[in-house]
């Protein structure tokens, strides 16, 4: 009798257990497979005809290719498609193709607020880092290219075209990658705005920037065209990408993604989100160096995502540069920070990488240039690794230094 309840507890037990384990997944499922664009991934191997076949036995519509993690973006009619389409034996996974935003914080009555000044100005976040005592040496990231996964990059900026090396749309690769919102200029202009005797100056004042367009107008793009302008980043040698977007959704050909690029030496730099809860995706990806966002107090900023991920800060509030046109703006965000990070990492993949060659290959990999920025950086908040700061405030001068 003993032994029947006891058995009878523990059935129950590891019902419940399931249902604990299950039940998350299962209600988020609900709510969003509902049909729609997925990123299907095939079993390594298989011919165009045979996803093609697989394609028309679920009535879904091929919209691209992304090699780089062996998938396809597909619309399929329903949630009753998706579910025959991952019983397929030649299917390893179905992934939402969720919807990613640029990290530009929008308070109460957000407006873009617009100045032209007549002469050069240092902007406070170039300052904080120490970027500025770099150039004089001679390095001012020139020739590394930087990749900018955004909303474009302004093609007729007097601040930034003599730097923008080329690019893409990957929403729609007949189109131009020229900036329509104004978010991706900014950032771009944080990273290398030109050091003349205009507007503002960017962290690495003559890197090669390359604009990488994944999001719209309104600054949303699909995670799939953001995964394609990894891939194009890696197919167009591209040393440094920055990514400030992000997603609360873990979604596995995205960090599948983050991880390739790292695999082939390029550092991915993401900011952490502005929630002011946990650092949300690609940013809390391992693979990828998460930024916070300080203010001209070297204080994080109350909305800037916070947790173990985070890896450094960087100024992030009431940065001023180069905006959509020609023209430039003052913005807040996590957006902000983390380029201020990816123009160091460009300062410093043109300096010896030195006793930092933990694999003695002769050349910088990813996780020196890193760890040679948190070594580098200003600790803030508790002593030493904190959630709020990471390693500390990134400082471009330190990090170049032997
Ligand atoms: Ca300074
Ligand atoms: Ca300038
Ligand atoms: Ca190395
Ligand atoms: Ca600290």
């Amino acid at each position: 009798m003993k032994k029947i309840i006891f058995s009878v507890i523990s059935i129950a037990a590891m019902l419940g257990l399931v249902l604990f384990v299950i039940q998350p997944n299962f209600s988020a499922a609900q709510t969003k497979d509902d049909g729609g664009r997925k990123i299907v991934v095939f079993k390594v191997g298989l011919n165009d005809a045979a996803k093609d076949e697989i394609v028309r036995w679920v009535g879904g519509a091929k919209l691209k290719n992304i090699g780089l993690i062996g998938a396809e973006v597909i619309q399929i009619p329903s949630r009753a498609a998706t579910e025959k389409l991952k019983t397929h034996p030649d299917i390893v996974r179905v992934d939402e193709d969720v919807e990613v935003f640029a990290l530009q914080y929008r308070e109460g009555n957000f407006r873009a607020e617009r100045i032209t000044r007549s002469s050069q100005s240092l902007p406070w976040g170039i300052d904080q880092i120490d970027a500025e005592l770099v150039w004089p040496g001679g390095n001012t990231a020139n020739p590394v290219k930087v990749g900018i996964i955004d909303t474009g990059i302004s093609n007729n900026h007097p601040d930034l075209t003599a730097n923008v090396k080329g690019g893409v749309n990957t929403i729609n690769p007949r189109k131009s990658w020229n900036d329509d919102n104004g978010h991706g200029s900014h950032v771009a202009g944080i990273v290398a705005a030109l050091n003349n005797t205009i507007g503002v100056v960017g962290v690495g004042p003559a890197a090669d920037l390359y604009a990488i367009k994944a999001l719209n107008a309104a600054g949303s793009g699909y995670l799939s065209d953001v995964i394609e302008g990894i891939q194009w980043a890696m197919t167009n040698g591209m040393q440094v990408i920055n990514m400030s977007l992000g997603t609360d959704s873990d979604i596995q050909s995205f960090h599948d993604a983050v991880a390739a690029a790292k695999g082939t030496g390029v550092v991915v730099v993401a900011a952490a989100g502005n929630s002011g809860g946990s650092v949300i995706y690609p940013a809390a990806y391992p693979e990828a160096i998460a930024v916070s966002a300080t203010d001209k107090n070297n204080v994080i900023a109350s909305w800037s995502n916070r947790g173990p991920e985070i890896d450094l800060a960087a100024p992030g509030v009431s940065i001023y540069s180069t905006y959509k046109g020609t023209g430039y703006a003052t913005l807040s965000g996590t957006s902000m920070a983390a380029p201020h990070v990816a123009g160091s990492v460009a300062l410093v993949l043109n300096t010896p990488v030195g006793g930092y060659d933990v694999n003695l290959n002769g050349k910088w990999d990813p996780d020196e240039v890193q760890k040679k920025l948190q070594d580098r950086a200003l600790d803030l908040g508790k002593t030493g690794f904190d959630n709020l700061y990471g390693w500390g405030l990134v400082n471009a001068y330190k990090a170049v230094q032997p």
